[in-house]
């Protein structure tokens, strides 16, 4: 099939010099400029260009074959998607990296510089947000007929500077000077409300009228998601709100009041200005519940818009669409689909709840109980007062269904209750988001366990059947081939192809290749020139990482008191036979999170102390890579020796860093949390430095008192790590992080001290030994095929959105 043929268009070449005939039309047609005087932007720009048009024709065929076989459709709704600097993807997605570097000399620049002017898209904050980024990857490259849906915010996560060694939050404005992977689809504008009243409609108990207070446009744009090594390329589809017509106000412009005149247009502009506006003030709370109902309602009328293409019946909603809640942030699509149904298209109320509740899947990503959001209800009363009724009608349902359960269990259903009534009344978003839904699934065996054990048990009990477990996973494209092409090109050399990046358990073959002694020696030298391109410090020292938010929870501050005790050690005996390292951390601080903040100022002066000490710097460096974002981590990741994966177990999640590590051969030191278990489980015991408390003894730990200063006044090397602090031995930084570890310590970071360091001890052993250490290196990642998001999809695809690929047909 080739869709260009039908109006004429010739196909664009495969060469090198066909490509830079289109660079160069691309420069003087699009960007106006010649080669004489384009900038390195319009360089780029240009560039851009040419490369995307090489996806538009399997964008083209894509949409032609899902219109064809009327599919049944993934629908993503996320309110982050960290999706990495799209250059070098798309040259790698559209087989064009080589005949570009050919090209682009005609510009007089390298590819490297050009690629260098490719910002990425920040529009998210952590793990979660790049899982969606790998999902929406995995999608296209199953095949799956798939949108993913999210905000166009104008400033993504801020850029993090450092300043005399404290985070500063800097706006990022990444798309600035422009975003040329961007395709604009003003035809496809939603219109939104907020605010206002309902009224009743005479002759239906259920049906309202809402008159909203406020009324917003949602325009949206989209970016292109290649699968690889498939035709197929999808979507991310992001709204951007705009004010009405009407909300630009000519007479008082007229009159002089210029900031008046545009009030209304800035306040719906607002809306995407910015991903987490600080939610520590009413307004701020507001404006994320505004976000998030921006989103789904936008994103639920598009979906709609697209059902109806070749859709008539709503019997067959539920057949053709299922909606994937990427964790809570996008709840409030469920009252607003039922709004949709109910009040705008008229269907009754048990059928739509019925196809909603078939629509709808729900990931949870935490198990820290601050972390499930709830909304104040006087909030939503004023923000969505229909939403607010439509969630009073499904709760008083669902209760009815818990009581007839569960007779007379009254306590249960207060705690069941999709509105929390202790102290201010509140809606659980999650208790909605697994009332609303189909399947409830966490993210990796044990996070899944302990959601059905403790915060969802109740919700467990009444239908065990709709709780489910899909472990993670990370794209091998992004995170091995474009990350680590060295390492990349040995293990294809190794297997014999590059068949493993759309099949990563092909990996395994490397392991008949770990006692091969040539190849460790290779191995060894791609680790080594990783480390000397990333130059954080001497190549042959044990690179030991952490990168990651931070958050007492992950623990940077045990990292810390690690470091601290190596400091005192090689001070109290210089000529000992201390092995070299390099500890690397790298990551944000939520603005308002103190405590965070501190551990990373306490950083960065222990840093500064170790520098400034002739005895301790020849064996120990601290450093602190600013600004954490995707383009960073894929520098960081492939010159790891030591991945550090130290939360209190029970408290991560999953984490998905552990993944990327592995698969580029770091080992991991880490506690008994998240996708740590399957990591260990798969590479072997042997290849994994295991420590602390499981997530059992923590919570035992925490039940029956637990007291740090038992800890400390026991351990001599942990007394003297916190008196250095409490002391001022590092520039008099870092009290509170002593307070508060010696006061009550959350995360039992006193309890794992000796186990960790005992298991550090261990890790050092074991790099004195350098074969062993590859060895171990290679099985890393001979094991780690699981962890490609390709099969988080297919589980996905499989056991909760039951969907079939669609082959979009290649060219003629
Ligand atoms: C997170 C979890 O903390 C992390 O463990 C998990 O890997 C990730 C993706 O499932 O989701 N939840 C969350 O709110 N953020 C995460 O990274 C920001």
């Amino acid at each position: 099939m080739d869709l260009r043929q039908g109006i004429g268009l010739r196909r664009l070449g495969t060469t090198a010099d066909e490509f830079q005939q289109d660079l160069l039309s691309s420069l003087y047609y699009r960007r106006g400029t010649t080669v004489e005087s384009a900038s390195p932007r319009d360089a780029y720009e240009a560039l851009a260009m040419t490369v995307r048009d090489r996806l538009a024709d399997r964008r083209a065929r894509t949409a032609a074959a899902h219109f064809a076989s009327n599919p049944r459709w993934v629908y993503y709704l996320s309110a982050e998607y960290l999706l990495g600097a799209q250059l070098e993807q798309n040259l790698l997605y559209s087989g064009t990296g080589e005949v570009a570097a050919e090209a682009v000399k005609v510009l007089g620049r390298s590819l490297e510089e050009i690629e260098d002017l490719d910002v990425e898209p920040g529009l998210g904050n952590g793990g979660l947000g790049r899982l969606a980024a790998c999902l929406v990857d995995s999608m296209a490259t199953r095949d799956i007929p798939a949108v993913g849906y999210g905000i166009r915010y104008d400033f993504g996560i801020f850029r993090q500077t450092l300043e005399g060694g404290a985070q500063a939050e800097r706006p990022d404005d990444w798309a600035f000077q422009g975003n040329p992977w961007e395709f604009p689809a003003p035809d496809d504008r939603q219109t939104v409300g907020f605010y206002g009243h309902t009224e009743p409609i005479a002759g239906s108990p259920t049906r309202k009228r809402w008159l909203p207070g406020e009324i917003v446009l949602g325009e949206p744009s989209h970016m292109l998601v290649p699968g690889y090594g498939t035709e197929t390329v999808n979507i991310v589809r992001l709204w951007r709100a705009r004010g009405s017509e009407a909300s630009f106000d000519l007479s008082r412009f007229s009159a002089g009041q210029y900031a008046e005149a545009v009030q209304e247009a800035v306040r719906a502009e607002n809306i995407s200005k910015v991903l987490y506006p600080d939610d520590s003030t009413e307004l701020g709370r507001e404006l994320r519940l505004k976000q998030q109902y921006f989103l789904c309602s936008c994103s639920l009328r598009d979906i709609i818009r697209r059902f109806r293409l070749r859709n008539e019946d709503w019997d067959d909603f539920a057949d053709k669409t299922v909606i994937q809640l990427n964790d809570t942030h996008p709840t409030i699509a469920i009252p607003e689909l039922m709004r949709l149904l109910v009040d705008e298209y008229e269907v009754d109320w048990d059928k739509a709840w019925s196809i909603t509740r078939r629509t709808f899947a729900y990931t949870c990503h935490t198990l820290l109980p601050e972390a499930l959001e709830t909304w104040p209800v006087h909030l939503f009363e004023r923000l969505l007062p229909r939403h607010l009724e439509i969630i009073y009608l499904i709760n008083m349902l669902f209760l009815r269904e818990v009581e007839a359960h569960f007779p007379g269990d009254t306590d249960r259903i207060r705690r069941m209750s999709i509105i929390g009534e202790e102290g201010e009344r509140r809606v659980r978003m999650a208790h909605l988001a697994v009332v609303g839904t189909e399947a409830v699934n966490g993210v990796a065996e044990l996070h899944s366990k302990l959601l059905r054990e403790t915060v969802l048990h109740d919700f467990a009990d009444l239908w065990p059947a709709k709780f489910q477990n899909v472990t993670n996973g990370v794209s091998p494209r992004r995170f091995v081939k474009l990350a680590n092409p060295r390492l990349s090109d040995l293990i294809s050399e190794g297997l014999g192809d590059d068949s493993w990046l759309n099949d990563l358990d092909k990996l395994a073959g490397l392991e008949r290749l770990a006692g091969d002694a040539s190849f460790a020696e290779r191995w060894r030298a791609v680790k080594r020139a990783n480390k000397v391109d990333l130059a954080a410090g001497d190549p042959d020292a044990l690179t030991d990482v952490m990168i990651k938010r931070f958050h007492e929870y992950k623990r940077q501050q045990l990292k810390l008191l690690h470091v601290i005790t190596m400091y005192h050690r090689i001070r109290a005996n210089p000529t000992g036979d201390w092995v070299p390292r390099v500890v690397l951390f790298a990551g944000k601080a939520a603005p308002a999170y103190h405590a965070a903040k501190s551990i990373i100022r306490l950083i960065n002066a222990v840093g500064a102390t170790i520098a400034a000490d002739p005895v301790v710097a020849p064996y120990l460096k601290v450093v602190f890579a600013e600004n954490y974002n995707v383009t960073l981590a894929e520098r960081i990741i492939p010159a790891a020796d030591l991945s550090e994966q130290i939360s209190l177990a029970g408290k991560e999640a999953s984490g998905t860093g552990n993944m990327k590590l592995a698969l580029n051969g770091a080992i991991t030191i880490g506690t008994l949390d998240g996708a740590n278990i399957e990591i260990r489980a798969r590479v072997g015991d042997e290849n994994f430095f295991l420590f602390g408390l499981d997530a059992y003894q923590a919570a035992d730990m925490q039940i029956h008192g637990y007291h740090p200063r038992e800890f400390y006044d026991r351990d001599a090397e942990l007394k003297l790590a916190l008196d250095s602090i409490t002391a001022g031995t590092f520039a008099g930084v870092g009290h509170e992080v002593a307070e508060s570890l010696l006061g009550w310590d959350e995360y039992l970071t006193l309890a794992d001290f000796r186990s960790y360091l005992d298991s550090q001890e261990e890790v050092e052993q074991t790099w004195r030994d350098p074969e062993r250490w590859t060895r171990m290196s290679i099985l890393n990642t001979a094991h780690s095929g699981f962890f490609s998001a390709d099969r988080t999809v297919a589980d996905y695809a499989a056991r909760i959105w039951r969907v079939a690929p669609v082959t979009v047909p290649r060219e003629d």
